[in-house]
């Protein structure tokens, strides 16, 4: 007899869905498919069950939970996942007569974040939201905190990363919110820095996987990490672009959207998605060979409304055109621009769309102009706008917002104040 080892291999997933007719089960089911591959699990098959309301005990009904533990033992599953969100009676339930690991709709993206923040910030976020989520959910039951560390996929389970123990939880979330707060005040630092100093921002949105980083790539050379799963970027990552005109930007890349995202879930990534909201350009990239591409434009749009974000030019951007040639025949619709990162198709057409959206950013300065620059004098009261102006023994002292064509004219009669 000769016995090999195995590779590990990976957690088998069944797919619960529920359609109550509240939204598309269908396609939230198809992303939570994508969702499962991204955790690094497998989906080996899928339930859908239509019922008007959640059993209270169950989620799906009696009948239905005894087909799923009945499947569970002939595909061998590891991993019962829910697409929605389960109480912890549900997840206690089902557990016990299943006698497979239950996890819902958002442990599974929380756990998807945890696997793939990268900076300290987005390490914090994640951490605070999965504590955020478990805490209610431990009612009592120790052992369910070993869910944090283990999470979904082939790693092993982490039952040593925390105590169960609420007391501890919820001192470690206090620490938590406080080191988020420092690090949101250094954003803000930075922020106002660049404010200051009149630098225009344009920020990458759009859903998980159209292809924010890949874009981002392919204009800055920037090395941001893209590849083919959802949540590929936890992070923002700013980077200087240089626009044909000259002028330098600093792009944004962002978290990507995901249907149906939790509401904790916006709340942990509220100050990345603020980022977002405080760029002067948004691009609005979508992955046009997706039948949602249009829908996926639409959320986004509406999301980055209520962001606060209607007054900003936001350029909708069909990617991944080499998927669709036909696509490239018809007639553009609202200023949308169609590019393909991965090749570099459009990219012209994009960086021009951006010059075109570059708003006027005044730059404060405080200038000593000698009397024979009255001709610059009188430009600046043009274009810019004087805020306090005084005349002096060598001639006219102003402090005054200009616009950026106007700086290099100014440049050698600025003084310190
Ligand atoms: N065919 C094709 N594939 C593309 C194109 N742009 C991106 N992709 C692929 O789409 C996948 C996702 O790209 P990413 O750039 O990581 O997507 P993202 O929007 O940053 O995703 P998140 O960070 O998860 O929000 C990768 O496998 C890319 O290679 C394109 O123009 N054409
Ligand atoms: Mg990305």
């Amino acid at each position: 007899m000769e016995w090999t080892e195995m590779e590990e291999r990976a957690e088998r997933a069944l797919l619960v869905s529920l359609d109550t007719g509240e939204f598309d089960a269908q396609a939230s089911l198809d992303e939570l498919y994508e969702l499962v591959k991204s955790a690094g699990a497998e989906p080996v098959s899928s339930v859908m069950q239509k019922r008007p309301a959640p059993d209270t005990a169950f989620c799906v009904g009696s009948g239905m939970i005894e087909e799923i533990a009945q499947a569970c033992r002939i595909q061998e599953i590891d991993l019962l996942v829910f697409d929605r969100e389960l109480t912890p009676t549900q997840i206690r339930n089902i557990e016990d007569k299943t006698e497979v690991r239950v996890v819902d709709r958002t442990m599974l993206i929380l756990d998807i974040f945890a696997q793939r923040a990268r900076s300290s910030e987005g390490k914090l976020q994640v951490e605070l939201a999965q504590l955020k989520y478990m805490l209610p959910r431990l009612a009592g039951k120790g052992t369910q905190l070993s869910r944090l560390g283990g999470g979904v996929g082939t790693r092993g389970p982490g039952e040593t990363k925390l105590e169960s123990d609420r007391r501890h939880i919820r001192r470690r979330i206090t620490a938590l919110r406080e080191q988020l707060e420092q690090v949101e005040k250094r954003r803000e630092q930075v922020r106002r820095r660049r404010e200051k100093d009149g630098v225009i921002t344009v920020a990458l949105v759009g859903y998980t996987n159209a292809g924010k980083s890949t874009l981002m790539n392919q204009l800055t050379q920037a090395g941001v990490l893209a590849e083919d799963k959802l949540f590929a970027t936890l992070d923002p990552t700013a980077r200087a672009l240089k626009l044909p005109g000259g002028k330098t930007v600093m792009l944004i890349d962002t978290v990507g959207l995901v249907r149906r995202l939790p509401h904790h879930l916006v709340q942990a990534f509220r100050s990345t998605l603020e980022q977002a909201a405080e760029a002067d350009i948004i691009l609005n990239v979508c992955d046009a060979s997706s039948p949602e591409a249009r829908v996926h434009l639409e959320v986004t749009e509406t999301l980055l409304a209520e962001l606060g974000c209607g007054d900003r030019p936001i350029i909708p951007v069909m990617n991944k055109c080499d998927l669709v040639p036909a696509l490239m025949d018809l007639p553009v619709v609202g200023g949308a621009v169609r590019i393909s990162a991965l090749h570099g198709g459009g990219m012209q057409e994009l960086l021009q769309a951006i010059e075109e959206n570059l708003p006027i950013k005044m730059q404060i300065v405080d200038l000593l102009l000698p009397f024979a620059q009255a001709g610059l004098a009188a430009r600046i009261r043009k274009e810019g706008e004087i805020q306090k102006e005084e005349y002096v023994a060598e001639g006219l002292s102003l402090t005054a917002s200009i616009p950026p064509e106007l700086v290099a004219a100014v440049e050698p009669y600025r003084i310190e104040k």
